[in-house]
């Protein structure tokens, strides 16, 4: 068994998930991943890292379905529940998956396309009984998909032992304990929410409280409650909380962690007045977990994200200076891609792309490498992805999408096009093939895009833009 399952066993009656569904001990959960994993073999004695991939909102039924694909030797590929169904196929098909898991409320959205691309179709619930395979932590546990430079987003494939080491570097610097309570408002298909807060929870036998969905006032109830001892969440989750603020005493959380983009000073600051909090600053990357962190003991400098996590390495490389990670919660390999495999590492060092300083001890972001990578409320965007499916539309001749400094989103997508559209009309258009959060909310509309003499659209010149 592999230690988190585990560990898990020892935890047993426990509380492991309070959800919208009840409340579920570690024993409940294990009973329950044994019985999708029962189903997800259907008389095989392993998937021997078959890709299954579920779109489950956050609850147990996603948790035990996680646990269930690995319990039976899958690879777990965590659906988007804000992607139409263009993006669905692309990661259906760019992972090979063999079966499909739907929540019921998402079942008119997959099942035709589980029909089209030929797959086996499960709903959350169905369960089954046998053997379980022995499992060991060099397999293949999780693929989970990240845009990049190149246009389409490619799949993150970490393993057990990748997964064992991001969580147990977290676990040590933040001393994770079975007295811990987190609730847990981030979405599902990203190391945040998974890794940071959904495993290393179940991982030291704490509870995990999943909310369905981010709402503000739920979340001020929930931290106003004495039982919560973590939070952890995106700037614009910190930014939006702020904008209703809920006078209290917060006292009772010892630690609430921010990540996944730059927190601004002024951010910090002000939940610092509302809450009493300092918050965390960290810093990570789904291709390696987190890799910086400020401390949970001592100075949380505003505008730094601190020190290398244990057990990892950094370095900083090149002018101006790129962050280089090597470790053993390093991912193994984008999926299907050893071309883009090879190219994000040198000498064993994986190479992030990210801009950085080290001052008085600590690191300071300066930025990514690349202007077509854009951080908005916490997600990775492609802009060359969102340029590729925009060129689709008959009315748009020409487009570039940058990403524009916004107090709410960190950035905001934008696009300048040549053509002739309306914002609302593209954004509907776009909605239906592209993820909410990838989809452009500024449009300028230009008689030319602004090249250089190469011919190459002049991004920083439309990021000036007044938007
Ligand atoms: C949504 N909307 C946006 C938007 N996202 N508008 C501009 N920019 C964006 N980024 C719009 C929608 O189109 C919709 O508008 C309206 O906002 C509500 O949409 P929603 O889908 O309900 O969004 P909301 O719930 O408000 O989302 C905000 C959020 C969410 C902050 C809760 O973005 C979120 O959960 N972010 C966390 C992402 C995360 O976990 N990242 C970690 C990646 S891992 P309309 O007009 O259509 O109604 C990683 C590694 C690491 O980065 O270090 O952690
Ligand atoms: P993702 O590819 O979605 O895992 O996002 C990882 C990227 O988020 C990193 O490469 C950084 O660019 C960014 N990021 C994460 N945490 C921080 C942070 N604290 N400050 C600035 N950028 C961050």
């Amino acid at each position: 068994m592999i230690p988190l399952f585990e560990r898990a066993r020892q935890a047993g009656d426990r509380r492991a998930i309070i959800a919208p569904e009840g409340t579920f001990s570690y024993r409940q959960l294990l009973e329950l991943s044994a019985g999708v994993a029962g189903r997800l073999l259907d008389g095989a004695d392993d998937l021997r890292g078959g890709r299954v991939a579920f779109l489950i909102p956050s609850g147990i039924h996603y948790v035990a379905t996680q646990w269930g694909v690995w319990r039976a030797g899958g690879i777990a590929v965590p659906l988007c529940m804000h992607h139409p169904a263009p993006e669905l196929e692309y990661v259906l098909t760019d992972s090979q998956a063999s079966i499909v898991v739907a929540h019921p409320q998402f079942a008119t959205r997959l099942r035709p396309l589980a029909e089209k691309l030929g797959l086996r179709f499960l709903l959350t619930g169905e369960t089954g009984q046998g053997n379980l395979p022995e499992l060991t932590l060099d397999r293949r546990a999780m693929l989970v998909y990240t845009s990049g430079t190149t246009s389409k987003p490619k799949a993150v494939v970490t393993t057990h032992a990748n997964l064992e080491a991001q969580i147990a570097s977290l676990v040590t610097a933040w001393e994770w304990t079975a007295n811990d309570h987190i609730l847990h408002v981030l979405p599902l298909h990203h190391v945040h929410g998974i890794v940071n807060v959904l495993l290393c929870a179940l991982s030291v036998g704490a509870t995990c409280e999943m909310l369905p969905e981010f709402d503000a006032e739920k979340v001020w109830d929930r931290l106003a409650s004495r039982e919560l001892t973590l939070f952890m969440a995106v700037p614009t989750i910190y930014t939006r909380l702020a904008a209703k603020p809920r006078a209290g005493d917060y006292s009772h959380i010892r630690l609430m962690v921010c990540g996944s983009a730059a927190l601004p000073v002024s951010t910090l600051e002000r939940w610092r007045e509302l809450t009493g909090h300092t918050l965390l600053e960290r810093y990570g990357m789904t291709e390696t977990g987190m890799i910086l962190s400020n401390p949970l003991h001592g100075e949380r400098r505003p505008g730094y994200v601190g020190t290398p996590l244990p057990g990892i390495e950094v370095k900083l490389v090149g002018e101006p200076a790129e962050i280089w990670v090597r470790g053993p919660g390093v991912f193994r390999e984008y999926w299907n891609r050893p071309e883009a495999t090879a190219k994000a590492f040198c000498d064993g060092w994986f190479l992030t792309g990210d801009v950085a300083v080290f001052e008085n001890g600590m690191y300071r972001m300066l930025g990514r490498s690349s202007i077509d990578i854009i951080k908005t409320g916490g997600y990775k965007v492609s802009a060359l992805e969102i340029e590729e499916t925009l060129r689709e539309h008959p009315a748009i001749k020409e487009c570039a999408v940058v990403g524009v400094p916004d107090s709410e989103w960190g950035e905001r997508v934008c696009v300048a096009i040549v053509g002739n559209l309306q914002l609302d009309e593209l954004r509907e258009w776009a909605k239906q093939r592209l993820a909410t959060y990838k989809v452009p909310s500024r449009l300028a509309v230009m008689e030319s895009l602004p090249r250089n003499a190469m011919g190459k659209v002049v991004k920083p010149e439309l990021v000036k833009l007044k938007w």
